[in-house]
């Protein structure tokens, strides 16, 4: 086994891994306040595989975007006391909700008011009755654009993996849950082995081909809900929520085993890579920056220790 990587393939693959991640959890919120409308709306959706939760108070609509955050809303025009349009304006007032997508869904065929209705912050409106499968087709159109465009601003260019702002976020959030639950959670960084060699020696492609290879490789091994990201310039980190120090160490054991023997080339030569890897598992009420500090330190040790070495 000399552990080539076909790069067609890979990159084919793990596109597959984004699209099915990205379609398979499409979640709308449904605002209306009419119980059997709402939950028709929601029936069709969930139909098409599509997550909902319906809001039948207008002023707990900004509560469930925050718990439950939606790819889309589907915003019915009139409510008691409100409009549909009032509670768009509500919502794109914050600014991290700017970019939901809001779909009115209404009988209202004055066109005036549709096109007022698009102009206070609505992006679709979809005239009552609207077959089901124009509903939810412009539905997932939405939701699909809406997520692209999230995704983009969280990923490195090189390899597709999340930047570095992302990872520090996720991992956050992760700290937060895992306090709160008291699950394990382990943060990772790896930092490939002599890599300035690497580049001074065979070129800044070389060099690209090896980041992008351990990119490629991580996402094969870990699983969708660890979070993996390019850290810095080569060094990765991941956050592994659930997860021991003794199952990270074995996992990332592998993992440091299958990268070592894989063979990069570019058409003139062959060469192997290896990465040093620091692991750090959350302690009791521990933050995120202390965690990451202890990963960091785990992995000098490694680097000390003679490189191509995974340390806790
Ligand atoms: P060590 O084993 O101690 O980690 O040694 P090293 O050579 O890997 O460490 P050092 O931090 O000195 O060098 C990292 C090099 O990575 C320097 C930089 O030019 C190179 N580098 C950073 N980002 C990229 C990139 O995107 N592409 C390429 N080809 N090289 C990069
Ligand atoms: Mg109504
Ligand atoms: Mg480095
Ligand atoms: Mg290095």
């Amino acid at each position: 086994y000399t552990g080539q990587l076909d790069f067609g393939i890979l990159v084919e693959s793990l596109m597959g891994i984004y699209a099915m991640r990205n379609e398979a959890h499409f979640k709308v919120l449904v605002v209306d306040d009419s119980k059997s409308q709402a939950l028709y709306a929601e029936k069709t959706l969930n139909q098409a595989g599509i997550f909902t939760r319906a809001v039948i108070k207008p002023l707990e609509v900004l509560k469930a975007i925050e718990e439950f955050s939606p790819d889309a809303i589907l915003m019915d025009m009139y409510m008691p006391g409100c409009t549909g349009p009032e509670i768009a304006q509500v919502i794109r007032q914050q600014t991290k909700y700017d970019a939901i997508p809001i779909l009115y869904l209404s009988a209202e065929s004055d066109v005036d008011k549709q096109l007022d209705a698009v102009g206070l912050g609505g992006d679709d409106f979809l005239t009552k009755p609207v077959p089901k499968e124009v509903l939810i087709s412009t539905v997932r159109n939405r939701c699909r654009r809406h997520r692209g465009l999230r995704d983009q601003m969280v990923r490195d260019g090189l390899t597709g993996l999340f930047d570095h702002n992302h990872i520090l976020e996720t991992l956050k959030q992760e700290v937060g849950l895992a306090n709160a639950n008291a699950q394990p959670l382990c943060f990772v960084m790896i930092d490939i082995d002599r890599f300035k060699q690497v580049n001074d020696q065979y070129g800044h492609s070389m060099g690209d081909r090896v980041i992008r290879a351990l990119a490629l490789y991580m996402r094969q091994r870990f699983r969708i809900t660890d979070t993996i990201g390019r850290y810095g310039g080569e060094e990765f980190a991941l956050v592994l929520p659930n997860t021991s120090a003794d199952n990270a160490r074995n996992l990332l054991e592998e993992v440091r085993h299958g990268f070592e023997q894989l063979v990069h080339q570019d058409g003139q030569h062959q060469i192997r890579v290896t990465f040093s890897c620091g692991i750090a598992q959350l302690q009791d009420k521990e933050e995120a920056a202390l965690l990451s500090q202890r990963a960091d330190l785990a992995m000098y040790k490694a680097k000390d220790a003679g490189r191509n070495r995974v340390e806790v």
